[in-house]
């Protein structure tokens, strides 16, 4: 076999796919929503609980979410964004406060 590429009468059959049959995921922002009631303390600990994020993280977008009246907590899979609502929705009820978060496609 000579290093002719014109050349393909001894090349092993090998189909390639012109198209990936895969997609990638549409992302999911998680956005946390400001409110009068709910203790900083508790949205720093949900931040670092839910969306794994250091103290100084957390503190910083609770901040922004106190002054703004909204946040990005992070950029998921829809699955693990609607997850997150759930358990971040579950902990404050759980905790009497008001918190609440959503997604939003990114
Ligand atoms: N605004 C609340 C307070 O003054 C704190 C807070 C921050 C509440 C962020 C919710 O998503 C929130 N205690």
């Amino acid at each position: 076999m000579t290093e002719n590429s014109e050349d393909n009468t001894s090349d092993i059959g090998v189909l390639v796919r012109a198209v990936p049959k895969t997609r990638k995921p549409s992302m999911y922002k998680v956005l946390m929503l400001n409110d009068d009631y709910t203790p900083m303390e508790f949205v720093v600990h949900v931040l670092e609980r839910f969306f794994n994020k250091n103290r100084d993280e957390a503190t910083n977008i609770m901040l922004h979410v106190h002054k703004k009246g909204v946040g990005v907590c992070g950029v998921f899979t829809y699955e693990v964004a609607e997850s997150k609502v759930s358990l971040v929705m579950d902990l404050a009820r759980q905790n009497q406060h008001p918190l609440q978060c959503t997604i939003e496609r990114d």
